[in-house]
């Protein structure tokens, strides 16, 4: 069985998208172990993406994270985590596949509505990263 972090980044949020996300995730019958919504420091969020750090996309990516409440959750099923990245699209939203959560909700290579963790090992990671491990529900 594998978990994934998903971030319902402040662009979804604030078009009321939260609740169309979800419900995505939920037809596929993915489980829901955790979820909150966090207002994420802007230390959090260059931790976060600090692989990013060097580019030059990296401050406003970091302005755009922290503009206002995420919605972080951590769903479960088998093969999850890959499964996840083709349901949110490719990062640029304006690229993404028709009907990808990306393409629906998202606008652009930086406003793109959701993160998906991209492998187990940085799915692991990134859980521990926003949850304690008492905030995730154990089936
Ligand atoms: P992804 O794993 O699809 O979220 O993509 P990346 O890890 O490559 O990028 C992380 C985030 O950086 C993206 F969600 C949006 C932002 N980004 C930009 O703002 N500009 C870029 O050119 C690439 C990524």
């Amino acid at each position: 069985m594998e978990r994934t972090l998903v971030i319902i980044k402040p662009d979804a949020v604030s078009k009321k998208y939260i609740g169309d996300i979800i419900k995505i995730f939920d037809q596929y019958k993915f489980d829901l172990v955790a979820l909150k919504m966090i207002r994420p420091s802007r230390k959090n969020i260059e931790e976060f993406y600090s692989i990013h750090k060097e580019k030059e996309f990296f401050k406003p990516l970091v302005e755009f994270m922290i503009s206002g409440p995420i919605v972080v959750c951590v769903w479960q099923a088998q093969n999850i985590v890959l499964a996840v990245r083709e349901i949110i699209g490719s990062t640029d939203s304006k690229k993404a596949k028709q009907g990808t959560i990306r393409n629906l909700f998202g606008t652009d290579g930086r406003i793109n509505a959701v993160h998906a963790s991209d492998s187990v090992e940085n799915a692991n990671k990134e859980i521990c990263f926003f949850f304690e491990k008492e905030e995730i529900i154990e089936n």
